[in-house]
């Protein structure tokens, strides 16, 4: 029922919106798709050329062998926790790959399996890693959820196991769906004790709009997993306490800039249309009801590009880059890079080199192109960058 009348009342209040730009004379139907191509250019950047800065890096294989890696992520100089989609948990050193056993079982369907990796904050001090994958509902694997834990690994006698696991968000039974699509879901802490990941729309996207549902959207807890007291949505009767913003199509990028504190996100578009966005309280960023995008099939998703009460992307990618993975780059191998962001993409295989100031788009270079499809691209702890491609791990480093 409360479901239902929040339901209600956003489609007012989207209609409400809908008369008010008729009022200010914009057009009530549709511009065409070509008209639309010329708006890119006043609204956002679309990114099609870019110069390359390729000339200026060696990239050399660090660790080969894997899987279909989905997470990297460095907990000392040359040692990283490693995610493989298909389920395995792997702490790897240039040298020896140990399996970290006993993580909880993900399952690999579709975009689904074993996610993002990360370490608390304050790892040196609590050990605590932080894990995201698809989990299923208890009738018999159908229905599938993004779920986040954190867990420590430890040494024993039959190697590294995974101990003292905590359930930080896990959505309502009635929520998950028999869907391989869109699960999110990096992982990123800001300063002030926050995590946040993403949930994509998992094919259903009429839901990102609706938050009474967890998919298609960008959540907020804490590092246990208990929600902040000043989430856009925790009065909000029905509603998911955890969610920051809602209209998020596929979260495959998050992190907060340690600079600025800036909370930085990449999105799959659907054809066209990928986001870079800032991702603020309470936004919506408009999924599906605005998008540079069209359907697959080439037909018209949307008509709007922009609404009213919907945040426009910082930038965006048309066609589609498939962005994957996102940091910044901290590192003093590349001084001049400091505070630029490294964002990956699986189609285009390629890891975009991207100039921002504040919460503005400023220019992107490409770092890396045609090695293979880029699941994921981190700093590492010796200022070089790495990237997770379809079986191996590059370190990207100064040519002189
Ligand atoms: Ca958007």
């Amino acid at each position: 029922m409360t479901r239902l009348l929040l339901l209600a009342s956003l489609s007012v209040l989207f209609a409400a919106c809908q008369e008010a730009a008729a009022e200010k004379g914009s057009p009530p139907e549709e511009p065409a798709i070509q008209e639309q191509a010329a708006d890119w250019d006043k609204t956002v950047s679309a990114v099609v050329e870019v110069p390359s800065v390729q000339d200026q890096v060696i990239v050399e294989d660090w660790s080969t062998g894997l899987k279909e890696p989905w997470g990297i992520h460095f907990i000392a100089d040359n040692k990283a926790l490693i995610t493989e989609k298909r389920g395995k948990l792997w702490q790897i050193t240039p040298e020896v790959k140990l399996e970290v056993k006993g993580i909880p079982e993900s399952v690999d369907r579709g975009q689904g399996g074993l996610l993002d990796v990360a370490t608390d904050p304050d790892y040196a001090e609590n050990g605590w890693v932080y894990l995201s994958f698809s989990h299923a509902d208890a009738d018999q694997r159908k229905k599938l959820m993004t779920k986040i834990v954190r867990g420590k690994i430890n040494s024993s006698a039959a190697g590294l196991v995974w101990e003292e696991e905590e359930t930080l968000f896990q959505a309502n039974p009635g929520d998950y769906l028999d869907s391989g699509h869109h699960f999110g879901s990096r992982i990123t802490f800001d300063n002030q004790g926050h995590l946040y990941f993403g949930i994509g729309d998992r094919g259903k996207m009429e839901m990102a709009q609706d938050v009474t549902v967890p998919n298609g959207k960008i959540h907020r807890i804490m590092r246990d997993g208990s929600i902040p007291k000043d989430n856009p949505f925790v009065n909000l009767d029905g509603a998911y306490p955890s969610i920051y913003s809602f209209g998020n199509r596929n979260p495959q990028g998050t992190i907060v800039h340690p600079d600025t504190g800036v909370v930085w996100e990449t999105e799959h578009g659907p054809r066209g249309g990928d986001e870079l966005n800032v991702i603020k309280a309470g936004v919506n960023y408009g999924w599906p009801k605005i998008s540079y995008g069209i359907n697959y099939s080439g037909t018209v998703l949307t008509p709007h590009t922009a609404l009213p009460d919907m945040a426009q992307p910082t930038s965006q990618w048309t066609p589609s880059i498939a962005v994957c993975g996102l940091d910044v780059y901290t590192g003093n191998l590349f001084p001049e890079w400091r505070g630029r962001l490294l964002a990956g993409a699986l189609a285009y295989q390629t890891v975009r080199l991207i100039k921002v100031d504040g919460e503005n788009y400023v220019s992107e270079a490409t770092l890396l192109q045609d090695k293979g499809r880029v699941r994921d691209v981190t700093t590492g702890p010796d200022g070089a960058i790495y990237v997770a491609l379809p079986t191996r791990i590059v370190r990207i480093t100064p040519k002189t």
